[in-house]
């Protein structure tokens, strides 16, 4: 609780143009919070150089992610939207909080698991303690509710485990977060490879749809998605490429699973994949539009982030003030 009110907290990086995946199981979550909810929604800058980043990319990419939070319909007037490194308390909780996390812990991240052996060249030790200043972020606005996508599950529990450890020796400092992971968009598949999550870093064009990809090229991915060989649209085990299809178009066009398959009944893939091509090009054309408005724009966009980090950073000097308090730290 901040205050009154419950808050909300999310992140994304601005590591690479973003996905479906990102679209569906995250930002297009954040705004159903904005009215009874005190939302923080943040670029998280400070995450993305845990991985190598072309510095010039980096910065086109923080204004692009801001700009798609807009364009996903998050008001700024309702919603905190801001970069990390515009409040530099994320930084200095998460140093406090790399205190309180322990080796074992953070050597059993599979995110970082995953991205060591993916960047074997740069295992570096921001990548390892990523998991803490995730927490900081999380616990500088006493969040109740963090939307994310299921990848981020094992980072919440972590973070629960930090505020509570932090708790239990200092008394109630932080509001211990609970995740919100959406419903059947919490985790969309490659299109390539089905059994792996869609990821923005993906080296293969055609595993991945973006949420700016022009119309013909959503259409042809989807074309050439992986599915199976056998030809009933049916949710089942074994199954992948076509589950995640129907995920896929469920989540635009707001369609039960039973519906979708009664729709396909006697139909082939071919048919399928352009319709779940068409809807999500069609759910998309609205944010393309507006983004490219916002793009236009720079000194909007400026102007939101100020003040986006001003109001943010004055919720997170309450929290870190408290925190330097408990720990002994003359202020
Ligand atoms: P990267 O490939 O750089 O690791 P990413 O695509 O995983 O990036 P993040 O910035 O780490 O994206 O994630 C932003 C949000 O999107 C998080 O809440 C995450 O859980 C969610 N998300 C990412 N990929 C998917 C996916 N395939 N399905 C559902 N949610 C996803
Ligand atoms: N770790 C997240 C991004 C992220 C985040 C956060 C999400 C950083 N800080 C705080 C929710 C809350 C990711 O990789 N998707």
């Amino acid at each position: 609780m901040l205050g009154e009110m419950k808050a909300v907290f999310s992140g994304v990086q601005p590591s690479g143009n973003l996905t479906i995946g990102n679209y569906l199981g995250a930002i297009k979550n954040f705004g159903a919070f904005s009215e009874e909810y005190k939302s923080f929604y943040c670029v998280v800058d400070l995450h993305a150089i845990t991985v190598t980043q072309v510095p010039a990319e980096l910065r086109r990419r923080t204004y692009e992610t801001l700009a798609l939070y807009i364009a996903c319909g998050l008001d700024p007037a309702k919603n905190t939207l801001f970069v990390q490194s515009h409040v530099p308390a994320h930084a200095e909780l998460g140093w406090i909080l790399d205190c309180f996390t322990m080796f074992g812990e953070l050597s059993r991240m599979t995110q970082f698991k995953d991205k060591s052996a993916k960047h074997a060249e740069n295992i570096n030790a921001g990548l390892f303690t990523y998991p803490a200043l995730m927490a900081a972020d999380i616990l500088l606005y006493q969040t109740d509710v963090v939307p994310v996508g299921a990848d981020q599950k094992q980072h919440l529990e972590l973070a629960r485990d930090i505020a509570q450890r932090f708790n239990s020796r200092f008394g109630d400092v932080f509001t211990v977060p609970e995740p919100y992971i959406a419903g059947t968009g919490m985790k969309i598949m490659s299109l390539q490879e089905p059994t792996a999550k869609m990821s923005k870093s993906d080296e293969n064009p055609n595993a991945v749809v973006r949420i700016l990809d022009p119309k013909d090229d959503i259409i042809r991915k989807f074309r050439r998605a992986v599915t199976d060989s056998d030809t009933v649209v049916r949710f089942a085990e074994g199954k992948d490429g076509i589950n995640n299809l129907m995920t896929i178009y469920s989540c635009f066009t707001g369609k039960r699973l039973d519906e979708i398959e009664r729709e396909f009944d006697g139909r082939g893939y071919g048919d399928f994949k352009l319709a779940v091509g068409e809807a999500c090009a069609d759910a998309l054309a609205p944010v393309q539009s507006e983004f490219a408005r916002l793009m236009a724009d720079k000194a909007y966009l400026e102007s939101v982030m100020r003040a986006g980090a001003e109001d943010a950073a004055r919720c997170a000097a309450r929290t870190l003030n408290k925190v330097k308090k408990k720990l002994g730290f003359v202020i």
